[in-house]
């Protein structure tokens, strides 16, 4: 199955947290690739990427980064497709810099920027399968069960003393 959702990561360290967004899209049946690329150690590789993306039948692009985390916001100045920004949480400053560096893009070259760490993965994942099934309107029915889901769960533990 071609995928429709590319996930990339500046470095292998960054998979633990972006595998949170491959398990969610895994949950929803939504197709999807994964792959390291770095704008800063592998920078002709991220233009190659971005370039061909959408030829290859991408339809969103997650891009998780830390620290100078200029990987989302160079793969959005390649490609039309929408990119989603995942902050990973450095060690130095705790993803402060990953954020701010995601999330302060120039007018013109947006990313939308989720929030640091593994929300923000479940995030992105989440949003991306809102983008796609807009077209693909078969991914709506996982969406609505992982919502429903989720509040079942929730009404299901009201009493935090019982965990
Ligand atoms: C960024 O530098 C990566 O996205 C990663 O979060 C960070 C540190 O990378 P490693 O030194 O762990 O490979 O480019």
């Amino acid at each position: 199955m071609t995928a429709l959702v590319g996930i990339i990561m500046g470095s292998t360290s960054d998979w633990e947290t972006m595998r949170f967004a491959s398990e969610k899209l895994e949950q929803l049946g939504i197709p999807f690739e994964v792959e390291v690329v770095s704008a800063h150690r592998t920078p002709d590789k991220l233009f190659a990427y971005a370039e061909a993306a959408e030829n290859k039948g991408l339809e969103v692009i997650i891009a998780g980064a830390g620290g100078a985390a200029h990987l989302p916001g160079m793969t959005a100045a390649k490609t039309l497709l929408p990119v989603l920004g995942v902050p990973i949480q450095s060690k130095a400053l705790n993803g402060m810099d990953s954020l701010l560096s995601i999330v302060q893009m120039p007018a013109g070259i947006p990313v939308g920027t989720l929030a640091i760490g593994k929300a923000g993965a479940v995030n992105a994942a989440l949003l991306a399968a809102a983008i796609i099934a807009n077209k693909h309107t078969q991914y709506k029915a996982p969406l609505n069960a992982f919502r429903q889901q989720q509040s079942e769960s929730v009404l299901a533990n009201s009493d935090p003393r019982e965990l």
